[in-house]
């Protein structure tokens, strides 16, 4: 091997992701994007694996990167970890709050929704379905009032299923949405249970303008386990 060869295999090298690095403690101070929970394809057919590389790799990947940028000379804020971000995002420096809402929303809202699907879908028991079944009747009632809700959000944004209100006559349970990348923690809400992005770019290559459609689906990769471990979390 000569050293001009010996330099170029060495630049190829370098070049290749390392294996497992998404899971090794970070080398410096920023977010990275998180390995998706499963193959690309996994919730075929109801979210093809086109759809679903794309927005894990490009979308969310753009606000992990827009996120370091927005935070770029605030080391403090690069260290926490992004549900905090969240969470505080009322106190980011001004300049940068509304890029940091946008972005980290993006990043935190993605690796929530990754992480309440998985094929097979499962199904509510136990405690979590007597929360359904008590704010909405019957796991029916409750996929009609949340596909109308997700249906009903215009423009960009999320439907979320969160812990209701307590005492009184409020129910176990309730449905919100908000807009853009926007999520309930930012504005001092309850940590969401079950959440759907109905952004055009959830569905737009597989279901093209029918949201309903592409909702339906969705709920048949439901992460039901992962949902009950959410609402156990909320009221431990
Ligand atoms: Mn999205």
């Amino acid at each position: 091997m000569t050293r001009r060869d010996f330099l170029l295999s060495s630049a190829a090298l370098a070049a290749l992701p390392l294996a497992g690095s998404a899971q090794e403690p970070k080398a410096k101070a920023g977010f990275a994007l998180a390995k998706l929970p499963y193959a690309y394809d996994a919730l075929e057919p109801a979210i093809d694996a086109e759809t679903m590389t794309i927005h894990h790799t490009k979308h969310q990947q753009t606000y992990v990167d827009n996120l370091n940028k927005a935070l770029a000379g605030q080391p403090a804020w690069l260290a926490m970890p992004i549900e905090e971000v969240v969470t505080k995002v009322k106190e980011a420096p001004e300049a940068v709050r509304a890029a940091v809402r946008n972005n980290a929303g993006g990043v935190w809202n993605h690796d929530f929704f990754w992480g309440v699907m998985a094929k097979p879908g499962t199904a509510p028991k136990g405690e979590l379905l007597e929360a359904i079944n008590a704010s909405f009747t019957d796991l029916a009632g409750f996929q009609k009032v949340f596909t109308a809700a997700a249906v009903g959000r215009f423009g960009s944004g999320w439907a979320w299923l969160v812990p209701g209100a307590k005492g009184g006559k409020a129910k176990p349970l309730a449905i919100v949405t908000s807009p853009n990348q926007d999520n309930p923690l930012m504005d001092g809400g309850p940590r969401p249970i079950l959440g759907v992005d109905v952004w055009e770019h959830a569905y737009y290559l597989k279901y093209r303008n029918l949201r309903a459609k592409y909702v339906e689906a969705w709920f048949t990769v439901v992460n039901w386990d992962a949902v009950a471990a959410n609402l156990a979390k909320k009221s431990a």
